[in-house]
């Protein structure tokens, strides 16, 4: 510009942190009531899993009283959990489900 001073631009960096979502596990618990092959179904229906995975993971529950059952961002755990407890009330089991932050 016309005036004495010399144009100088600064460039001003800013960092930018990017931060990767949370992620929840989902916990499946054990109970006395819910049938073995109830729960192996819903591993199998909401969890993606193959029979053997199924029922490997059903009887980890059953016997050490809760399993991680997946781990995904928080939208899709309350997903999964709401889906696994409305799909135990319709049938009258008790099974129970919850999440966790990892
Ligand atoms: N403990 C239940 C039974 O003996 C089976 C079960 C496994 C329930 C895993 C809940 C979760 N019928």
């Amino acid at each position: 510009a016309n005036d004495d001073d010399d144009d100088t631009s600064v460039v001003v960096e800013t960092r930018t942190r990017t931060k990767r979502p949370p992620l929840y596990k989902v916990l499946l618990l054990n109970d006395d009531y819910t049938p073995m092959e109830f729960v192996v179904a819903v591993l199998e229906r909401f969890f993606g899993m193959d029979h053997a995975q199924a029922f490997e993971i059903m009887l980890t529950v059953h016997q050490k009283g809760l399993a991680v059952v997946g781990v995904f961002s928080h939208e899709i755990a309350e997903t999964k959990v709401a889906q696994v407890l409305d799909f135990a009330r319709q049938h009258q089991h008790p099974l129970q489900c919850t999440m966790e932050k990892e």
